[in-house]
C-alpha cells in the first residue's frame, strides 16, 4: 500500500467552487450525476478526481464529450482553460456496500458516510478536506419506499413525478469538503423541536428515526438543545442554518458524523429510555450529540487542511464535549471517567507498536488514525493550553481562532498560533506535544527538613522511545500541585501551577511548618504518569483529606495499585491499608455517592498489567480477586449489604444524584458477589428481576454472567427473550457474556458467534461480542491461545465485509510484547496468521504489519 506523508502536502491544483449532484436513488442501482464548476488554483496539471473503484459512464467538459483516462482509481481529465464545467455520471450499488463507507443501505434506509474518504465512492471528486464546495443536491426516489429525502442545508424544493417517484432539492449555503456531504432516504418519523439562538433566529430541529423508536428520542433532543445553548454561552458560537437534522441508523462504523446540518448517528447514541438504556448510555448520548453539534464550528466552519490535522477538529471537539458533560453533571466524576478512558485506551496505544504523535507524519489508511491519541490525547493538549492560559485568555484565543479561520481549512499550527496570539503566551516548546509520541513519566519526590519551613519538590521527566522516535525532548508539563499537613490535615499552601519544561526542576515551598504530603497532577492537569515515593500511609491519608476530588480518587487508586503490583511481583501485598481506606471512604457522609463509587472500584486487570514489565494475566487475575475478597471480608458482608440497601431508591430518576446512588449500589453489589455466596447471588437475581431500569438490570446481569449455576442461566435466558427484538439491548446481552470472568468464557463466546442473532455485518453486534471479548483479560488471554485464535479468525472474516471495523480488532493482539513469553508467542503467531490471509485490506495490513514490526 502507498504511504501518504504529511510533508508531501501541496495546495490543490484545481478548486471546485460549486457542484450540482443529481441522485436517482435505488438500493440496487443508484445513478449519480455530478456537475463540477472547476477553477485552476496552482500548477498546470490535469484535473484529477478521486474515485472508489467505479467506472465513469460519461464524462463531459463544458457540455461536450471529453478526453479522459483512469490512473488507478483516479479519473484524469486534461483541461485547457482556467475554468470549466465538468460533468460525470456513475452507477453505484448501495445494498452491496458492506464497508458502510459512501452510500449504503441500513435497515431499509439509504444513507451516507463520507469521512474520511467515502465521498469518492459516491462520485468522482477531489476528495480532500481543503476543497471547499457549495452544494446543490437533487434526490429522486420511490415515494412509498423512501418518503423522506434529506441532505445538507435547506430544502428549496420538492415534488412528485408521474411514476410514483418523488424528488427533493437541498442547497447548503456553506462551502464544505466532500467528507461533510450527507444524504438520507427512508421511511422515517421525526421528533421536531426548535431552538432560538442568541441573536433570535429560530432553528428547526429534527431527530429522524423509525416510527417505533420516536419515544426514545427525547433525551437526545434535550441534549442537543443544551449543547446549542452551552456553545453560545461558553464559546460565543451560534448555529448558522435554519434547520438542524439528526438521523439514527443501525449500521454505522463509528459513533456519529457531523455532516453540515445533517448529522448521522449510530442509533446507540440517540435512542434511550430507562428500560432499555443504562445511565452510561444516557451520558454517552448527551456527550456524542454535543460532540457532533460542536463540530459545526470546530470541524465544519473551520475544517482541516489535510488528514494529518485531524486532531485540530477532533481533539478540540472532544475537549469541548468533555467540558459540556462536566458542566451538566458532576465535574469531578466526569474527569475521573475521562482519565480512566485515556489510561485504558490511549496510554497503551502510546506504549505499543502503533504509537503515533497527535499529529501523525504518515499513514497507509487514514481510517486507522481515528485513535485515542488523536481524539483523547488531542483533547488533553487543548486542556493543558486552557489550563496555562486560564479561562478568560483561553476564550480570547478561541475567539481569535474562529474569527481568523472561519470558512477555511486550517492546521494544528494555526490553532497553536491563535492560542499564542489570543492568549499572550509562548508555546514554542509546547508544539513538541504534537510531534512526539509516548506518555511522559514524571518522577516526583518531596523533601522537608523539620524546622526549616521549606519543602523542596524535585521533578524529573522522561519520554520513552516510540517507533521511529528513539530520542525525545522534554515537553512542558503543567502540573497543579498542593501540599497537605500530615498532622493538621490542612492544606499548607495555595495550589500552584508548576510548568515543568526542562528534564529536571526543583520547586521550593516556603512557610511549611509541618511534615507535608504531596498532592500532584491535581485534576490530572497533564496526561502523564507520575511516579512518587509516597507510602501506603500517605496515600491513605490523601485519600481521606485531599481537597481536589481527582487527586483524592487517585490516591485511593494508587494505594490499591501498589498493593496489587506488589502481590503480582511476590512482594508485600498486605490489603489492610486498602481495606481501611475503603472503609473510611464509604463512611464519609460528605462525599457524593458517585465519587465514592468511582474511588472504591478496583483498578482493571488491564491497567494492573500496564504497570508490569511482563504480564502474566493469571497472576494479575489472582491478585485482583484476592484484594476484592479481602475488601469484601474486611468491610464485611453485612456492611456491603447495608451500603447496597442505603443507595436503593424507590422511584427511578435520571438526575446526577440518582445516577451516583445507582453507581455506588452496583459497586457494592460487585463486592458482595466476590465469593459468589448464595445470598449475594440471590440478591443480584432479585435486583435483576425487580429492576425498573436497565442500569440496575444490566449491572446484575453482568455480575451474574461471571457466576456458575442455574441463576445465571435463567437471567441470561430471560434477558434474551425480553429483548430479542431490540438490537441495541441484545448487544448488551452479547457483551455481558463476552466480559464474563468464567474459566470457560472462550467456549461460551465461540458458541455465541454461532447464535442466530449474531452477525458480523452489523458493526455494533460485531463489537458487542468480538470487540468486548478482546478486552476480556481472562478469556482473550487464555493460556492455550484459543482466545487469540478466535479473535483472529473473526477479524479475517470481518475484513472481507468491513475493513475499518476489522482493523480496530488488531491492537489487542498488537500488545504481544507486553506479555510473558508463552502468550507473546501465541499472539504474534495470530498476527502472522492474519497477515497471511488472502485479499487482506490495507486497513488491517497496516495495523497488523506495524504490530509485528
Ligand atoms: N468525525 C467523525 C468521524 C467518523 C468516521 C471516521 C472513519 C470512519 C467512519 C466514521 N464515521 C464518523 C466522528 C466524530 O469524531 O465526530
Ligand atoms: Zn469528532
Amino acid at each position: 500500500p502507498i504511504v501518504v506523508r504529511r510533508e508531501d502536502y501541496r495546495p490543490p491544483e484545481w478548486l471546485v467552487p460549486e457542484v450540482a449532484l443529481d441522485f436517482d436513488l435505488d438500493p440496487a442501482l443508484t445513478r449519480v450525476k455530478a456537475v463540477l464548476a472547476v477553477r485552476r488554483n496552482a500548477g498546470d496539471g490535469p484535473l484529477r478526481l478521486d474515485g472508489g473503484g467505479q467506472q465513469p459512464l460519461a464524462v463531459r467538459v463544458d457540455g461536450a464529450k471529453a478526453e479522459w483516462r483512469m490512473e488507478g482509481d483516479q479519473l484524469v481529465i486534461p483541461l485547457a482553460g482556467e475554468a470549466h464545467s465538468v460533468e460525470t455520471e456513475v452507477e453505484i450499488a448501495p445494498e452491496t456496500n458492506t464497508q458502510l463507507m459512501g452510500l449504503y443501505a441500513s435497515g431499509g434506509l439509504l444513507c451516507t458516510q463520507c469521512e474520511a474518504e467515502g465521498f469518492r465512492r459516491i462520485t468522482f471528486f477531489p476528495d480532500r478536506p481543503d476543497i471547499l464546495v457549495r452544494y446543490q443536491v437533487k434526490l429522486t426516489a420511490d415515494q412509498r419506499q423512501f418518503p423522506v429525502l434529506l441532505s445538507n442545508g435547506d430544502r428549496v424544493g420538492a415534488g412528485m413525478m408521474p411514476d410514483g417517484r418523488h424528488w427533493a432539492e437541498w442547497h447548503d449555503p456553506f462551502p464544505k469538503p466532500g467528507y461533510l456531504f450527507a444524504l438520507v432516504a427512508g421511511d422515517l418519523a421525526v421528533n421536531r423541536d426548535s431552538f432560538t439562538t442568541m441573536s433570535g433566529r429560530v432553528v428547526e430541529l429534527g431527530i429522524w428515526v423509525a416510527e417505533a423508536d420516536l419515544p426514545r428520542t427525547g433525551h437526545a433532543m434535550a441534549a442537543l438543545k443544551a449543547a446549542m445553548a452551552w456553545d453560545e454561552r461558553v464559546y460565543g458560537r451560534e448555529y448558522d442554518l435554519d434547520v438542524f437534522n439528526i438521523v439514527a441508523v443501525a449500521d454505522f462504523n463509528f459513533g456519529a458524523m457531523e455532516n453540515k446540518g445533517l448529522n448521522i448517528f449510530n442509533s446507540r447514541y440517540i435512542l434511550a429510555d430507562p428500560e432499555t438504556a443504562t445511565d452510561a448510555d444516557f451520558d454517552a448520548i448527551a456527550g456524542v450529540v454535543a460532540h457532533e453539534y460542536f463540530h459545526n464550528w470546530s470541524g465544519d466552519r473551520v475544517t482541516c487542511r489535510d488528514w494529518f490535522q485531524l486532531s485540530l477538529k477532533e481533539g478540540f471537539t472532544v475537549y469541548r464535549d468533555q467540558e459540556f458533560s462536566a458542566d451538566m453533571g458532576s465535574a469531578a466524576v466526569k474527569r475521573i471517567e475521562d482519565v480512566r478512558v485515556l489510561r485504558a485506551a490511549q496510554f497503551p496505544e502510546d506504549a505499543g507498536p502503533l504509537a503515533h504523535p497527535v499529529r501523525p507524519e504518515s499513514y497507509m489508511e487514514i481510517a486507522n488514525f481515528y485513535t485515542a491519541t488523536v481524539y483523547n490525547k488531542g483533547a488533553e493538549l487543548i486542556r493543558m493550553m486552557a489550563t496555562m492560559l486560564g479561562p478568560e485568555r483561553f476564550r480570547a484565543a478561541t475567539d481569535l481562532y474562529f474569527a481568523r479561520h472561519d470558512g477555511t481549512a486550517a492546521t494544528c499550527e494555526d490553532f497553536v498560533v491563535a492560542m499564542e496570539e489570543g492568549g499572550g503566551i509562548d508555546l514554542s516548546r509546547f508544539r513538541l506535544w504534537y510531534t512526539q509520541a509516548g506518555t511522559p513519566r514524571v518522577a516526583a519526590s518531596l523533601t522537608h527538613a523539620p524546622g526549616s519551613g521549606k519543602a523542596v519538590l524535585r521533578l524529573a521527566q522522561t519520554l520513552p522511545p516510540t517507533p521511529g522516535q528513539p530520542d525525545k525532548q522534554p515537553q512542558p508539563l503543567p502540573l497543579r500541585v498542593a501540599l497537605f499537613g500530615e498532622a493538621s490535615g490542612a492544606r499548607l499552601c495555595d495550589e500552584r501551577l508548576v510548568v515543568l519544561d526542562e528534564a529536571q526542576a526543583e520547586v521550593v515551598f516556603d512557610g511549611i511548618g509541618e511534615r507535608p504530603l504531596l498532592s500532584i497532577n491535581r485534576g490530572f492537569s497533564a496526561p502523564v504518569i507520575v511516579d512518587t515515593d509516597r507510602s501506603a500511609a500517605e496515600l491513605a491519608f490523601l485519600s481521606a483529606h485531599d481537597d481536589d476530588p481527582f487527586a483524592r480518587y487517585e490516591a485511593m487508586q494508587q494505594l490499591m495499585l501498589d498493593r496489587l503490583v506488589a502481590t503480582v511481583s511476590g512482594g508485600d501485598g498486605d490489603p489492610a491499608p486498602v481495606v481501611a481506606a475503603v472503609r473510611a471512604t464509604i463512611a464519609d457522609p460528605t462525599l457524593d455517592p458517585a465519587f465514592v463509587g468511582e474511588a472504591i472500584v478496583l483498578p482493571s486487570e488491564a491497567f494492573i498489567g500496564d504497570q508490569l514489565a511482563s504480564v502474566d494475566p493469571d497472576a494479575v487475575a489472582r491478585a485482583r480477586d484476592g484484594l476484592r475478597q479481602a475488601i469484601l471480608d474486611g468491610i464485611g458482608h453485612g456492611a456491603w449489604r447495608a451500603l447496597w440497601a442505603a443507595n436503593r431508591d424507590n422511584r427511578y430518576e435520571l438526575d446526577p444524584r440518582a445516577k451516583g446512588r445507582r453507581r455506588l449500589k452496583n459497586v457494592a453489589l460487585g463486592y458482595l458477589l466476590a465469593d459468589e455466596a448464595p445470598d449475594a447471588v440471590a440478591l443480584a437475581a432479585d435486583q435483576y428481576r425487580y429492576a425498573d431500569n436497565m442500569t440496575d438490570r444490566l449491572a446484575a446481569l453482568q455480575l451474574l454472567a461471571s457466576t456458575r449455576g442455574a441463576t445465571r442461566d435463567a437471567v441470561l435466558a430471560d434477558f434474551h427473550d425480553r429483548w430479542a427484538d431490540n438490537g441495541l439491548v441484545l448487544d448488551k446481552w452479547f457483551t455481558a457474556q463476552a466480559l464474563s470472568t468464567r474459566a470457560d468464557v472462550v467456549e461460551l463466546v465461540e458458541a455465541l458467534a454461532r447464535h442466530p442473532a449474531f452477525t458480523l455485518a452489523n458493526p455494533n453486534r460485531a463489537r458487542a461480542l468480538i470487540g468486548a471479548f478482546a478486552t476480556n483479560q481472562r478469556g482473550f488471554h487464555a493460556a492455550d491461545g484459543r482466545g487469540y485464535r478466535f479473535v483472529a479468525d473473526m477479524l479475517i472474516a470481518l475484513d472481507r465485509l468491513n475493513p475499518q471495523t476489522a482493523a480496530r480488532l488488531v491492537p489487542p493482539l498488537g500488545r504481544w510484547r507486553r506479555f510473558e513469553p508463552g502468550r507473546a508467542a501465541l499472539m504474534k503467531a495470530q498476527l502472522e496468521h492474519i497477515l497471511a490471509a488472502p485479499r487482506l485490506s490495507k486497513d488491517v495490513y497496516e495495523q497488523a504489519s506495524k504490530s509485528l514490526g
